[in-house]
Parts: C-alpha cells; sequence; structure tokens
C-alpha cells in the first residue's frame, strides 16, 4: 500500500447541528440566529432555502448512524444545538433535547463510532443575540454554563469534545464582512465579539478540566493558508498582515495563550481594541487544549495594495493587502475557490513546528459541486473528482506524517449533503446524496471508495 496511515487513525466526517437536524413541530427547540434569518433574511439564502430544510438528522439519526457504520467510519463529529438545549440560551434545559442528543450517543457507541462533539458552530440562540450575543460579556458566562450542563448529561460517554467550530467566522461573517445574521459591518465590534469568544472558549475548558472526566478537550479552527504573489518585500508583508488578521489572530489566543504583539500595536493605532477586564490575559494564558481540529479547504492567495483603500473609511484588515488572482490557479468553479492539496503539507508543519506539535486531526476538508445530479449514473453519483481530490489531500497529510507532525485522523466534511449558511442545498459535499423532495439518501461513489480507505488503512498501489 502507499499510503498507509497510522494504527487507530481516525476516519470520519463532520456536520453541525443546524446544518443537519431540522426542526420538527413540538421539538421543544428554541429559536437560534439561523431559525430567525431563515425566516426574516429568506433572500440571503440560496433558492430561499433555509435551516428548517435541514436533512432531518433529527428524525433519521438511526438509520444514518448506520450509514455511516456501513461506510466503515470509526467517528463522527457533530454539535449540539444550545438552542435546542436550552431554548433560551440560559434558563430551562429542553429535555427532549436530552432524549435526543443521549439517543443519538448511544447509537454511535451501539455501532462502534467515537462520537466527537462540538458545543458551538456559528448558532447562537436568538434569545441571547438579542441581548447583544457574544458582543454582551454575559453570554461568555452562559455558555460556560451550557458548556458544563454538557458535560454533566454527555460526558460519561463522549470522550471527545469541542468548544467552538471555526471562532474566527462568527465575529468575522456576523460583524466584519456580513454574511452570517446581525450582517454587521464595523470591525470594533467583531474584535470585542472574538474577544469574548477566546474568553468563552477557556471558560468551558475550565470546566471541562473541573469536571474531572475522561476525555479531551479541543477546538476546531479554520486555516487558510496565505500565499505571497511574490518574494517583494511588498508582497511579503502583504502576506504577513492577512495572515496576522485571519490567523494568527485567534490561533495564538486559543493554541500559545497570547494575542500576537503586532496585531495588538496595530490595533492601538488604529483605535480597534476590544474593551477587557482584569484577568482576561491569564485565563487565556492558563488554558491549553488537549486536541485541535483542522479545517482546511482553500489558500489564501495575496499582494501589496495596488489601490489605497482610504484611511479615513472604517478600519477593515484589508487595508494591509489585496486578494491576488494566481494566473493558472486550480479552481472549484461550484464555490470559487481555489483547490490547493500541497497546503495541507504545509498547515500540517505549522503544527508541528509553530504550535508545538500538539495533537491534531483535519477536521473538515471537502469539494462543494453544484449540480451533482449531472453525474449520477444507474442512481449513483460518480464523483470521481471527489474522491481525487481526497487522494490528493490524504497523499500530502501522509507525507507530513511521515516527517513528523501530529496528525491522528481525517474528518471529512460531510456525511449526507447538509445546508450551507448561505449556499443551501446548492453545492453537495457529502458521501451520501440527499434527494431534497424525498429526504432518500444514496451512497456516491467516493463513499465506496472511503470505505476501501477505511478497510486498508490507507489507499494506493506500493
Ligand atoms: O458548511 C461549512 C461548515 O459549517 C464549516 N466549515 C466549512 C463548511 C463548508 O463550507
Amino acid at each position: 500500500m502507499k499510503y498507509r496511515f497510522p494504527e487507530d487513525f481516525w476516519w470520519g466526517t463532520a456536520t453541525s447541528a443546524t446544518q443537519s437536524e431540522g426542526r420538527v413541530a413540538g421539538d421543544g427547540k428554541g429559536e437560534n440566529i439561523w431559525d430567525y434569518a431563515s425566516e426574516h433574511f429568506t433572500e440571503r439564502f440560496h433558492g430561499g432555502v433555509g435551516c428548517s430544510e435541514a436533512s432531518t438528522f433529527y428524525t433519521h439519526y438511526k438509520e444514518d448512524i448506520q450509514r455511516a457504520k456501513e461506510i466503515g467510519l470509526n467517528s463522527f463529529r457533530t454539535s449540539i444545538s444550545w438552542s435546542r438545549l436550552i431554548p433560551d440560551g440560559d434558563g430551562e434545559v429542553n429535555p427532549q433535547a436530552v432524549a435526543f442528543y443521549n439517543a443519538v450517543i448511544d447509537e454511535l457507541q451501539a455501532q462502534g463510532i467515537e462520537p466527537f462533539i462540538n458545543l458551538y458552530h456559528f448558532d447562537m440562540p436568538m434569545a441571547l443575540q438579542q441581548k447583544g450575543g457574544f458582543e454582551n460579556r454575559e453570554v461568555v458566562d452562559a455558555f460556560a454554563r451550557y458548556a458544563r450542563l454538557c458535560y454533566e448529561l454527555f460526558g460519561d460517554r463522549v470522550r471527545y469534545w469541542f468548544t467552538f467550530n471555526e471562532p474566527l467566522i462568527p465575529a468575522e461573517a456576523g460583524y466584519l464582512h456580513p454574511r452570517h445574521y446581525p450582517y454587521v459591518s464595523d470591525f470594533g465590534r467583531a474584535a470585542q465579539v472574538l474577544h469574548h469568544i477566546v474568553l468563552a472558549h477557556c471558560k468551558a475548558v475550565a470546566a471541562w478540566r473541573e469536571s474531572g472526566r475522561q476525555g479531551k478537550i479541543g477546538i476546531i479552527m479554520d486555516v487558510i493558508p496565505v500565499y505571497p504573489r511574490s518574494d517583494s518585500e511588498e508582497d511579503l508583508q502583504a502576506a504577513k498582515m492577512a495572515d496576522l488578521f485571519y490567523t494568527r489572530s485567534i490561533n495564538e489566543p486559543m493554541l500559545l495563550g497570547h494575542y500576537p504583539e503586532e496585531l495588538l500595536t496595530i490595533l492601538k493605532e488604529v483605535d480597534q481594541l476590544p474593551q477587557t477586564q482584569p484577568g482576561d490575559c491569564e485565563l487565556i494564558a492558563n488554558t491549553r487544549v488537549d486536541l485541535v481540529g483542522i479545517n482546511y479547504y482553500r489558500p489564501r492567495r495575496v499582494k501589496a495594495r495596488e489601490t489605497p483603500l482610504d484611511a479615513s473609511q472604517p478600519f477593515v484588515p484589508e487595508r494591509f493587502f489585496e486578494e491576488y488572482i494566481m494566473p493558472g490557479r486550480r479552481m472549484n468553479t461550484s464555490r470559487g475557490i481555489e483547490i490547493y492539496p500541497e497546503a495541507l503539507y504545509d498547515i500540517a508543519m505549522v503544527m508541528k513546528n509553530t504550535y508545538g506539535n500538539v495533537p491534531w486531526f483535519v477536521s473538515e476538508n471537502g469539494i462543494g459541486i453544484q449540480d451533482e445530479e449531472q453525474f449520477m449514473v444507474d442512481g449513483q453519483v460518480q464523483d470521481d473528482y471527489r474522491i481525487a481530490f481526497l487522494q490528493e489531500h490524504l497523499s500530502y497529510l501522509h507525507q507530513a506524517i511521515a516527517d513528523g507532525s501530529h496528525c491522528l485522523g481525517y474528518h471529512m466534511w460531510t456525511f449526507v449533503d447538509c445546508w450551507s449558511w448561505q449556499n443551501a442545498y446548492k453545492n453537495r459535499y457529502g458521501f451520501y446524496r440527499l434527494d431534497l423532495a424525498t429526504q432518500q439518501r444514496s451512497l456516491k461513489k467516493s463513499g465506496q471508495w472511503f470505505r476501501s480507505v477505511i478497510d486498508n488503512n490507507g489507499f494506493g498501489e506500493a
């Protein structure tokens, strides 16, 4: 076998509550920002399709977990919906949610699949958003209470916990470059939200440690590695700034225990520092995770700005760089993003050399394709492009492991085609095709291929 992976490698998939569960009348779930936005900002979703139409995991979890077993997954990540468990975010617990998550966890375990459970995947309860969401420091404590409750209810069986998925995104997409509710565009507010998310993470980690339970606590980071157009001083500086604002700003507090000094200096100069309280820095400095998930989809290519942004305009990090469209780049045209598997090796080396070779795994990687039904032959999507994508990414990951990076697994986004935050069901990512009209699932060719990879713990002729 050309690419054989370490013993006990995690082969799995990832999804999230809002993107997969769906809602059922009388389920006791409270509204979150996505339920609200789906109803009030329909035009922001592809085809006007909101999250209530997510792929019915709430009612089909048993069959879906059986399917996961059939393709051999040994681990499966999803999230708990905060507003399903605690409808107003900080009050009474919804017993139906407790029963549902218990059933999911028990079923995964019965099938020999390790549940990886994340606490926050972009889904602020609406009642707390009305109080300011993560802009309001009180919500940090509400999150810590929610985390503690999850550990008490499910921590006897769940051994792998994650506090946040892509913690930069709720700040960036909600408050800077508006794609998520509340659709704000204000760097200072985004910085405040980000700081409170960092604190919420720290408090949830502390609550886990205090629980004294066996298991690991981690975080799932979204990494978009930055590449400069050239080796010129100006392009290198542009890349440094993009990396500082969009990667190091969150990776360093979460993984190294402090914000980058250069970032704080710039934010002070442009008068955009968030409000902090005594003790915040110590809390961040004293928090460490056991495990890191890395979501990787695409690189970011930048160059020095050719058209300066007016300094009198509201501050945005793009003041220091602009996107570089590299000639000949390989694109996934459905999503309009570059395909660059080599970056997975580069990320793995950063995990090894910058982040102390902390144990990590690929927690998301995948390819969203539009109109996949065009590749259907005899009822099966022949997604050879997805197999090629997997092969390429896994081969770079394999090399990185051989070169000493402490990677423990690979989770594909996603299992059954699920709802996306803006694109709804436009681009499909799953190993299983979802027929939206009937909710039927059918295995794609890539799912069959992944099964063979798991069976052999690797792939390729030697
Ligand atoms: O759907 C998202 C997921 O929620 C977070 N990471 C990227 C995925 C694909 O766009």
